[in-house]
């Protein structure tokens, strides 16, 4: 068992349907189990013109090798991409694999400790509810990325 954590975005209509609906399936994972939800965080997206985001952070313990969860989150977004498709457009649920215990994964598919991590305040804040003492590999805390990330533009729902 290794401790995960997988960041949730979307900016559909109605996005915290998405996030709760991602969450179910995740709940749902085979040699998984959904220990930890943070709050929903809605904020501007970085991309100019987009609607506003929410996310948020789940942590999920799981015996499943990280390509093979990468598998399973690219599941639930098409899935839940396909379903919306019709009447939203576009996929935009996006799940991303934050940490896996203590990994460096350094693959084509799938690079660890994702790259939202380290400056993205809806990352950081939503985490910190879930592991405020939080080490990453490289020696630094999870207190040390917050104070260079100030809670600017961060709504908690
Ligand atoms: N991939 C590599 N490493 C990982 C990982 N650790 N977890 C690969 C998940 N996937 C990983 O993913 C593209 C490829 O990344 C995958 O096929 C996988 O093999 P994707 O979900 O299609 O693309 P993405 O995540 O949308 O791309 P990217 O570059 O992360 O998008 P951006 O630039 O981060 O934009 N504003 C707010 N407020 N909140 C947001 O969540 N998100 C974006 C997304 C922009 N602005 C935002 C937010
Ligand atoms: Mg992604």
């Amino acid at each position: 068992m290794e401790r995960v954590y997988i960041g949730l975005g979307s900016n559909l209509a109605d996005p915290a349907e998405q996030l709760r609906n991602a969450l179910k399936a995740l709940g749902q994972l085979a040699h998984s189990r959904l220990v930890g939800v943070s709050s929903f965080y809605a904020s501007d997206s970085l991309l100019p013109g987009q609607p506003r985001f929410t996310n948020a952070v789940a942590a999920l313990d799981s015996e499943l090798e990280p390509l093979a969860l990468l598998d399973a989150l690219q599941a639930i977004e098409l899935d839940q991409g396909r379903e919306r498709h019709e009447r939203w457009g576009p996929r935009t649920l996006d799940l991303d694999i934050l940490l896996f215990g203590e990994r460096l994964i350094d693959e084509p598919r799938l690079k660890v400790p994702h790259y939202h991590l380290h400056a993205r305040p809806f990352v950081l804040y939503p985490l910190a509810e879930l592991a405020p003492e939080l080490l990453l590999a490289d020696g630094r805390s999870l207190d040390q990325l917050l104070a260079d990330c100030p809670f600017v533009g961060l709504e908690r729902l």
